[in-house]
């Protein structure tokens, strides 16, 4: 239809008529598609606080921040965080405020589940905690998304055979989630299973994260990536098999640093595809597709055998296991940060899945970097990967489940670089919408507000709301960007 209008309208232009002065609106002008869910993500781990509130489990996040205190920038820990565990009233009315429809959060397994097993009993006050957090954002108009596993494992579930590596630990997050679904099913709409595999993996081969088992790189990667998928396909299974009548949607939250290729040269165009496979591609294609990209698979073969491995450093799924992983998602849950461009080479430890990707990764000098040594603004990458998305896997519906931008506080409110980062952001959205027919349906901004990032213990902050954490009230105050994105909604959103 653009096409035509041109068409129509370039003769005109060099007449010089008055009718040139007609164009149709440009993107940014637009709405979102009606129902588009603006919403905001947090984490239990890295917001809720209360550690150790009545029955509550030890998470491997509460161990290796007590234990090991020098794992974490300052020493810091999630002990109180925000302590939204006590002021979630608080964090629900400021989100109705800004205008979100949605909040991604997630659900912390030991505190329902002390132990991490059904079998051994469930915590009223942890189940109660939830409870209440839902019913208070549906009594308020904001659908939520829920993750019921966000990185805070039960430590008893790691002290037994090794947490994600053993291969018990399906079932037990299989039990996990049919709790959950028994009990806010009819409630929930939009189930996340486990948010960024990918991240997670982290953790059983490089000390990225809890709980930090380097020595196991190469091997423990997989054979956790491989769990987590085997226990995602068990929980959507379920779901489908006993709740589906509620009409609820379930993902994974997949991540990476999208990849495109250094240049046009066939060699980079092979190692950005190799890239996406190796981050993206790991969980998704298998999701929905069955098995591991044939990339992964003949190439993670290939060095297992020239390493003199009898079996591959990659592990394989049985038949049934492929059928019951094929199309286990009903959306694509999708985190954006960043984006890096590839070429062919080796880097990371020797074996990991990083350089089993034979890839490099550079910058590009114009993307702006920021207190994340990981994250520069490249909101190009947003389009492309929401491309991607849409031609190697039939357009899926997809919802953007995180995408933010970190600073360091030092002016608090003043966040003009967050403001531009949403900007540009939710203008490769549109475009993919609207210029290239991809199906997105809602984005959630990292995050609602400053909390407890992980190695970076505070002092990466992402919120749009400050969070004073020298306070015992952890006071919010609205920043710059959490006015701009209330104006923001307000003026796109079909109110
Ligand atoms: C996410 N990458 O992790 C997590 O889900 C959040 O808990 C975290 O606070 C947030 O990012 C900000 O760090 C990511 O390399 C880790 O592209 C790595 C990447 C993306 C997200």
């Amino acid at each position: 239809m653009r096409a035509i209008l041109s068409l129509v309208i370039v003769p005109l232009v060099l007449s010089g008529s008055f009718a040139t002065q007609y164009r149709p609106p440009p993107v940014s002008h637009t709405n979102f598609p009606k129902g588009f869910l603006f919403g905001s993500a947090t984490a239990s781990y890295q917001v809720e606080g209360a550690w150790n509130d009545t029955d509550k489990g030890e998470s491997i996040w509460d161990h290796i921040t007590h234990n090991n205190p020098n794992f974490i920038a300052e020493q810091q820990n999630g002990d109180i965080a925000d302590d939204s565990f006590h002021k979630f009233k608080e964090d629900i009315r400021i989100m109705k405020d800004i205008g979100f429809k949605s909040y991604r959060f997630s659900i912390s397994w030991p505190r329902v589940l002390p132990t991490g097993k059904v079998a051994d009993g469930y915590s009223k006050t942890g189940l109660n905690y939830y409870t209440e957090l839902i019913d208070e954002l549906l009594a308020n108009g904001i659908e939520p998304l829920v993750t019921l596993y966000h990185w805070d494992l039960p430590q008893a579930l790691q002290e037994e055979r090794g947490g994600w590596l053993n291969p018990n630990i399906s079932d037990y997050f299989a039990d996990y989630a049919d709790f959950m679904f028994s009990k806010f099913a009819p409630k929930v709409k939009y189930w996340i299973t486990i948010n960024e595999p990918l991240s997670i993996v982290n953790g059983y081969g490089d000390d990225a994260r809890a709980p930090a088992l380097k020595e196991l790189h190469g091997i423990g990667e997989y054979v956790a990536g491989h769990n987590l998928l085997l226990a995602h396909s068990k929980a959507y299974k379920l779901y489908q098999d006993k709740y589906s009548h509620n009409l609820g949607k379930i993902s994974m939250a997949f991540c990476g640093s999208y990849c495109a290729p250094a240049s046009d040269s066939v060699e980079d165009i092979e190692a950005a595809e190799r890239c996406y496979q190796f981050t993206f591609g790991w969980f998704i294609h298998p999701v929905l597709k069955g098995d591991y990209h044939p990339l992964l698979r003949s190439i993670i073969d290939e060095n297992s055998q020239w390493e003199g491995r009898k079996t591959s450093r990659l592990p394989y799924f049985s038949q049934q296991e492929i059928d019951q992983l094929k199309g286990s998602a009903d959306f694509l849950g999708l985190n954006y940060y960043t984006m890096l461009l590839a070429k062919p080479g080796l880097a990371g430890l020797d074996p990991s899945d990083q350089r089993d990707s034979r890839v490099v990764t550079l910058w590009d000098p114009s993307w702006k970097p920021t207190v994340a040594s990981w994250l520069r603004v490249a909101p190009e990458g947003l389009r492309m990967l929401l491309n991607k998305v849409k031609n190697d896997y039939g357009n899926p519906e997809v919802l953007i489940t995180e995408n933010g931008y970190p600073d360091d506080g030092s002016d608090p409110l003043n966040d003009t670089e967050r403001i531009n980062y949403y900007e540009t952001h939710f203008a490769a959205i549109r475009q993919a919408i609207y210029e290239d027919g991809c199906n997105v349906v809602g984005h959630t901004s990292w995050s609602l507000m400053d909390n407890f990032e992980w190695r970076d213990g505070y002092k990466a902050k992402f919120g749009i709301f400050s969070v004073d954490f020298n306070s015992p009230n952890r006071t919010r105050t609205m920043k710059k960007s959490a006015y701009w994105l209330k104006n923001y909604i307000a003026m796109h959103d079909y109110l």
